[in-house]
């Protein structure tokens, strides 16, 4: 597990070298950005239910036929499994977000998915559509509590997205 700060200081520190004007600037952008961070890891925490919720509904109001017998959704177990996938990203996700560090997603989140999706014929197309929604989700809930839209919020769940659909060739 690393984040911002850890990582900054790690690197400093094999270089042997004090902190200079680009690592000030790092931590305290990292720092700058704290309220909003935490803001959308509270209302993750808060919300997480709610914002599977949503993002799963408007994933398949556009791909109905996931739930669909062929599709990858069909039956109540996967359905049920692709709402715990959902909340497995929101989840990491949201510390991901406190972190501003994408390797928790690497390494707990992505490392293995994609070879599992395969398997399982678990689509990349919809998945990554997922990833996307809750993104939306979790950005307008902030908008309705005052904060205002920041590409920051969106970076975890597109780090996701585009690692999974990277080592896909066919996504759909
Ligand atoms: C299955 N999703 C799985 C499986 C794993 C994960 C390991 C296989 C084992 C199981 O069913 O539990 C994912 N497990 C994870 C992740 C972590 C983990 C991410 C990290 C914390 O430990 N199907 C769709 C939708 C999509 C979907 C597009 C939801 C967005 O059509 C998901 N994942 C889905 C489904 C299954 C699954 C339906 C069950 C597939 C099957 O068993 O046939």
């Amino acid at each position: 597990m690393r984040d911002a700060i850890t990582g900054l200081i790690g690197r400093y520190d094999q270089l042997g070298r004090y902190f200079d004007r680009d690592a000030l600037e790092r931590a305290s952008s990292y720092f700058a950005e704290a309220e909003l961070r935490l803001a959308a890891a509270e209302l993750i925490n808060r919300e997480a239910g709610e914002i599977v919720r949503e993002a799963s509904q408007r994933l398949f109001a556009q791909d109905p036929e996931l739930l669909l017998p062929g599709g990858n959704a069909y039956t109540t177990r996967r359905w049920a499994a692709c709402l715990r996938d959902l909340d497995y990203f929101l989840r990491y996700a949201s510390y991901a977000l406190v972190a501003d560090d994408p390797q928790i997603l690497d390494e707990r989140v992505l490392n293995g998915l994609d070879d599992t999706y395969k398997s399982l014929g678990v689509p990349t197309g919809p998945t990554v559509r997922g990833l996307t929604l809750l993104g939306d989700v979790v950005i307008e809930l902030l908008a309705e509590a005052g904060f205002p839209p920041s590409a920051l919020v969106r970076v975890p769940f597109d780090h996701m997205a585009k690692g999974l659909a990277a080592t896909n060739v066919r996504a759909r």
